[in-house]
């Protein structure tokens, strides 16, 4: 049938597929209930990611036949509101025909209105070669035809010895036709992301890297190397938040630093967009997660918000997430800004506060060394908010999942230097975030910008989900404690002086309801 393969729900197989892997996922006591997740079996990368008439679309790299990374196709839900989602059918299916450009899988891509037709640009992947494909959908974005002539580059250019190729980021050019970047690197050199122009989606052609990357500049073990391929480019605008002047660093290129199979964490660098090249004014980490927060994609909604989604990871073993039924959770959407300093400030959207119930607030209190301090919702499904005061030389922790006994806690902590002027440290310590011997427990962490020791910390429970956000700082993360009454929520002073100006906290309802099929239907 293929280079036309048929929309998805032309396809046999589909309802054949037994649901009795959603069930599986179902009883998983460490799935998600407030954030997207595959109906089943894997999810990895946000794509297409838009607001499109009012509504809001979220495909994904799904393989709705296994927990595992195989065979990729594109899952999608709609949203009204970034909090809800409907599963709609699955838009890309890897092509029958043995020589289809995306037999063996429709990896990472973005979607475009390509003037008023939605058009996906996607990664064939056929052996172990990926090319730029592209699909036409429906009005109502549920069924989607690839293109006869993919795919639409036929080869990375010829000069450059590349480590890869692949993941698209597609905008309307002021001028008229389109650009594109594709994620690579450069043997020897780096990542790069790979710039081409377009008429019509159709006939690229290539103009040069638009930046490169050096892999020699650090140690390859640092949580900043840039990697020997970026996978995931996305540029955007992000203007200085009440800026009069415009910003000399406009513009932002996220990435997601890869190496010769693994996946190593997300950067940003903010910079200009000059129309051929990235002019670099700094780096940062996106995500004090690492590879928990991976392959973000974003968009600019109707209300000109710049939302992002990234993949959470595992931090078990592939043999517990097949077993388990499921593999990867998406983010919660975040609403990403300039701080003042120039860096990106993130945030959950507040459309999420819809799912806050049961509120208990404590009013202010001081912790000192060895001082503990309960009271706040207790869950694995909780939001918690407070506003803390370090003092110079102040250590202080919030405490969740916990079991009484200590047994199980997963430790957010923050310390202050003793020179007031230094950043404040935040880490996750997951060394008791389960008795499970098998599950990830490394330290995540990073520097905290604040003013006077103030930090305004957010913790999304979630199950095996966790989402930290520190004065716009955010730290992505999963845990996975064995027992059901890992549940307790707590703050702990551990030196100097600390004030809990405010602390609140909320149980947070689920966001599914209806049971989940492995191939939606319409
Ligand atoms: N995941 C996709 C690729 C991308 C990677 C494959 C990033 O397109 O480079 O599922 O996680």
């Amino acid at each position: 049938m293929n280079p036309l393969h048929a929309p998805s729900t032309d396809r046999p197989d589909r309802t054949a597929q037994p649901d009795s892997l959603v069930a599986r996922a179902e009883a998983d006591r460490h799935r998600p209930r407030f954030h997207f997740v595959s109906p089943a079996g894997w999810l990895n990368d946000p794509n297409g990611l838009s607001h499109w008439n009012g509504v809001y679309h979220l495909f994904y790299q799904y393989n709705p036949l296994k927990a595992v990374h195989s065979r990729i196709h594109w899952g999608h839900a709609t949203s009204p509101d970034l909090v809800t989602w409907t599963d709609a059918p699955v838009a890309l299916v890897p092509g029958d025909a043995a020589d289809a450009p995306d037999a063996d899988g429709c990896w990472s891509g973005v979607l475009v209105d390509d003037h008023g037709v939605p058009t996906l640009v996607y990664s064939g992947r056929r052996g172990d070669r990926e090319l730029p494909c592209v699909a036409v959908g429906s009005p109502d974005l549920t069924e989607w035809v690839v293109d006869a002539a993919n795919p639409v580059i036929a080869a990375p250019p010829a000069a450059l010895e590349l480590t890869a190729f692949r993941d698209h980021c597609v905008w309307p050019h002021p001028g008229g036709g389109w650009r594109q970047l594709i994620g690579s690197g450069i043997r020897g050199q780096g990542g790069t992301a790979l710039l081409y122009e377009s008429p019509d989606l159709r006939n690229w052609s290539y103009l040069g890297p638009l930046i490169v990357g050096d892999s020699g500049d650090r140690e390859t073990t640092a949580d900043d190397w840039t990697g020997t391929m970026w996978e995931c480019v996305d540029l955007f605008r992000l203007e200085a938040t009440g800026a009069d002047e415009e910003p000399v660093d406009p513009d932002v290129l996220v990435f997601s630093a890869w190496d010769d199979g693994v996946t190593r964490h997300t950067l940003y660098m903010t910079g200009r967009y000059n129309g051929t090249r990235f002019e670099r004014t700094a780096a940062h980490r996106l995500d004090y997660g690492g590879r928990y927060f991976y392959a973000p994609q974003s968009t600019l909604d109707a209300r000109g918000r710049r939302v992002m989604f990234g993949w959470l990871q595992e931090g078990r073993s592939d043999a517990a997430a097949e077993m388990a039924g499921w593999s990867g959770v998406m983010s919660l959407p975040r609403l990403v800004t300039r701080a003042p300093d120039g860096t990106l400030f993130q945030q959950p959207v507040p459309e999420l506060e819809t799912l806050r119930r049961d509120h208990v607030r404590l009013g202010g209190f001081t912790l000192t060394g060895g001082e503990r301090r309960a009271g706040l919702t207790p869950g694995d499904q909780v939001d918690v908010v407070a506003e803390l005061h370090l003092e110079p030389g102040a250590e202080a922790e919030l405490v969740v999942r916990a079991t009484d006994d200590g047994a199980e806690r997963t430790v957010i902590r923050f310390s202050r230097p003793v020179d007031p002027h230094a950043d404040v440290t935040l880490e996750l310590i997951r060394t008791a975030s389960s008795l499970d011997p098998t599950v990830d427990a490394t330290p995540r962490g990073g520097p905290i910008r604040h003013a006077d020791g103030r930090i305004h910390v957010r913790a999304l429970v979630d199950h095996s989900a966790l989402e930290i956000f520190a004065n716009g700082q955010p730290l992505a993360c999963r845990v996975y404690p064995t027992r059901s009454d890992a549940n307790g929520v707590e703050f702990a002073g551990i030196r100097g002086r600390v004030r809990v100006h405010e602390a609140e906290s909320w149980r947070m309802a689920d966001i599914w309801h209806a049971p989940r099929r492995l191939w939606p239907t319409p």
